[in-house]
């Protein structure tokens, strides 16, 4: 009668799980069996899991990138595709916002709700599927830092990603506290993990520290999780440089299957071929042309040749969702621009869109594993697409200029320095510097004349606007070629003149904006060293160094976004840099939106006190996805923190507009 088990099974766990064919089984119980004697084992012959044959088919699904309320409808989606697998990373910078402070879901902060690990690895066990678990602690992932706490840069000479012990004993402290709820969901222990990451495609740094490996493969053995192991590069650019003995090596790639599976099949000749990240689609930076798109004719034709290689993937992305809020990362390029941040929308072009709707690549998967598939599994339902509003216009309510913000900077977020401090260097956050957004260093009292020259020796990083007694006096960044600029990454040393009465005291202001750290690169390119704000000064005018700052960490959490007050009505001349607010309406209950951003210059959009993400009107993304449970049935606020000029009134859109 295991139909029946199959059937009442699935209905407890989901919900969703029906019945329509009596002899499937959902994906874990089928591998559960009556007893789970073995994990998952890579042989010649291919994987086995719990001695029964297993070819993965997976999609990536960043639990941290999608609101929790939406998880159980992405996984469902997983399912009703015909894959048997989820993956995802874990951002170590979220869940260790300061050094020992944790957080898996319980924290005060912004991104708690989207950080319960636990209960995420709950859904995939209830949706019966499997899971691939990427923990890093290094990610890349496009994300912020490649997933770093920004605080480990307050450690002179730290060599992140190598054994170094100011490294490896942050990593320890961490995975201390995340690895007993992977041990606990591991398969061999009923939970739905199959395999676990070593680090993350290592074999692009350049370095060859297998010690490193080691010491992550021992922190899991010494907490009880015993694989299955394995790296992922792409072969045919890396070979095995970021391989381990013992460990299986996965397949990074995005074209060419059989190139890059023929060097994996050389390097690992025993083992099953397996494509830890088939490029579904790709990712965005700004500035940079259009949307990314493959067409679905042409991945599913690589595909194809995926499965009939035969290779195990893993799609990356399944559904990319959103670098909500500062989460965004960054490219380092050899040439101008050197520095690429990357847009707020993880869209991806992956089979499911960014709010979750289905594509032609979605259908192509399911024609595939129909085709293909070994064995077939009991599936989910496909859900329903949530519907998309666009909420009427709002008109903006009141504004605060950037002193009427830095007046309410709260005392322990500003900091007196004799000299240029670097965002992370501030001695604020107990102790663990400021993490995200901008950064304001002010002089009073500074002497500027007609013509005086504002030089800053070394870097802005990354983008800086120059204000005199709050009157900005740099031009705003209308493009790509005045990056080469004074306020811009690209050039160091850079200088401009400054003009003002010279017979009486100024405030000069400088306002720096992290756009994004750097989250790829060879260790030895220094492209990990990726402190933001002013690097390293000191700032001169007419030559001379100045000293004595005002610094104020200007971070837009939620709860000081909460307690502003002050608020003055919008004039028509409003300028940035400026916070504007917004409140509507709704109704009834809320539905995903997206915010048009389209008629704004550059910034930052806080729903709720929610951080949605960057925005920037030289694109290619437009609008912000608004997931509905980000809203509240009732009254809403929308702030927005404006650089150059803001809008009039806040558009909502029912589509998203990704360029
Ligand atoms: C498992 O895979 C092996 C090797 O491909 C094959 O010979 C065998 O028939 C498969 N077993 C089942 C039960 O499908
Ligand atoms: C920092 O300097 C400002 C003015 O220069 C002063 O008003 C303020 O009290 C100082 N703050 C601290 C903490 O010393
Ligand atoms: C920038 O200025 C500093 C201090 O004067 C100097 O040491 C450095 O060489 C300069 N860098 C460049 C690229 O000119
Ligand atoms: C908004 O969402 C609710 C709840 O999901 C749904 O019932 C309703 O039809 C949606 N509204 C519109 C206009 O589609
Ligand atoms: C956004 C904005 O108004 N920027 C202005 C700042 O000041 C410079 C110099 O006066 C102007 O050129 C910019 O347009």
């Amino acid at each position: 009668m295991l139909w029946l088990l199959a059937c009442t099974f699935g209905l407890v766990a989901t919900g969703s799980v029906h019945c329509q064919d009596e002899e499937l089984q959902p994906v874990l119980q089928y591998y559960q069996g009556s007893s789970i004697d073995s994990g998952l084992v890579a042989d010649a012959d291919g994987f086995h899991l719990n001695n029964k044959n297993l070819t993965i088919f997976s999609g990536a699904l960043h639990y941290f990138r999608v609101h929790p309320s939406y998880w159980e409808d992405r996984i469902a989606k997983i399912s009703a595709m015909g894959l048997v697998a989820v993956e995802t990373y874990v951002p170590w910078n979220l869940h260790e916002p300061e050094e020992g402070v944790y957080d898996f879901g319980d924290g005060d902060r912004e991104f708690s709700p989207f950080l319960d690990l636990d209960l995420f690895i709950q859904k995939v066990y209830e949706a019966n599927l499997l899971l691939l678990i990427r923990p890093g602690p290094y990610i890349c992932a496009e994300w912020e830092f490649g997933g770093l706490p920004s605080w480990l840069l307050r450690i002179p000479d730290i060599k992140v990603r190598t054994s170094d012990e100011k490294y490896t004993s942050k990593v320890k402290a961490y995975f201390d506290k995340l690895l007993p709820i992977i041990a606990k969901w591991q398969f061999i222990k009923g939970g739905p993990i199959i395999a676990v990451q070593l680090e993350n495609e290592y074999g692009g740094t350049g370095a060859n520290d297998k010690e490193y490996l080691e010491f992550l493969r021992d922190l899991y053995i010494s907490h009880g999780i015993d694989g299955l192991f394995f790296t992922s590069d792409t072969p045919g650019r890396s070979g095995d440089r970021g391989a381990l003995d013992g460990v299986l090596q996965t397949a990074n790639f995005k074209f060419f299957p059989e190139v890059q599976l023929n060097v994996l099949r050389e390097l690992q000749p025993d083992k099953p071929a397996m494509v830890m990240e088939y490029w579904a689609g790709w990712y965005d930076h700004w500035m940079n042309g259009r949307h990314a798109s493959t067409s679905a004719a042409r991945f599913r034709n690589i595909l194809e040749r995926i499965i009939t290689y035969p290779a195990s993937f893993n799609l990356y992305m399944f559904h990319g969702g959103t670098s909500f809020g500062f989460m965004s990362g960054a490219n380092a390029a050899s040439s101008f621009p050197t520095y690429k941040p990357q847009v707020t929308s993880y869209d991806y072009d992956a089979p499911l869109t960014e709010a979750g709707d289905y594509t032609d690549k979605y259908t192509a998967v399911q024609e595939l594993l129909d085709q293909y598939a070994p064995k077939k599994f009991l599936k989910a339902d496909a859900p329903k697409e949530t519907t998309k509003v666009a909420y009427p216009d709002v008109p903006l309510l009141g504004q605060l200029n950037l002193d009427d913000l830095v007046a309410q900077v709260d005392a322990g977020d500003c900091v007196n320095a004799t000299d240029i401090l670097t965002m992370e260097f501030l001695d604020i956050n107990n102790g663990n510097g400021q993490s995200y957004g901008f950064v304001l260093y002010r002089k009073n009292a500074a002497t500027i004349g007609e013509n005086s020259v504002l030089q800053i020796i070394g870097h802005v990083r990354d983008l800086a606007v120059v204000l005199i007694d709050g009157e900005n006096i740099t031009e705003p960044l209308t493009s790509k070629e005045q990056l080469k600029n004074f306020g811009f990454w690209e050039q160091s040393n850079a200088s401009t003149t400054l003009s003002a009465e010279a017979s009486v005291p100024h405030t000069l202001d400088i306002l720096v904006e992290n756009w994004g750290r750097v989250n790829y690169g060879r260790l030895d390119s220094g492209v990990f060293d990726q402190r933001k704000g002013i690097v390293s000064g000191p700032v001169l005018i007419d030559g001379t160094a100045i000293s004595d700052w005002q610094i104020f960490a200007l971070q837009f959490k939620k709860k000081w976004l909460q307690s502003l007050t002050g608020w003055q009505p919008v004039d028509d001349s409003v300028r940035g840099p400026v916070l504007v607010r917004a409140i509507f309406d709704v109704d009834s209950a809320p539905n995903d939106t997206f915010i048009d951003m389209s008629d704004w210059g550059k910034g930052s959009v806080f729903l709720n006190g929610f951080p949605l993400g960057r925005y920037f009107n030289l694109g290619p993304q437009r609008t912000l996805y608004v997931p509905a449970p980000l809203l509240v049935q009732g009254s809403n606020e929308v702030l927005i923190f404006e650089l150059y000029t803001p809008s009039t009134k806040v558009v909502f859109s029912d589509s998203p507009i990704l360029g």
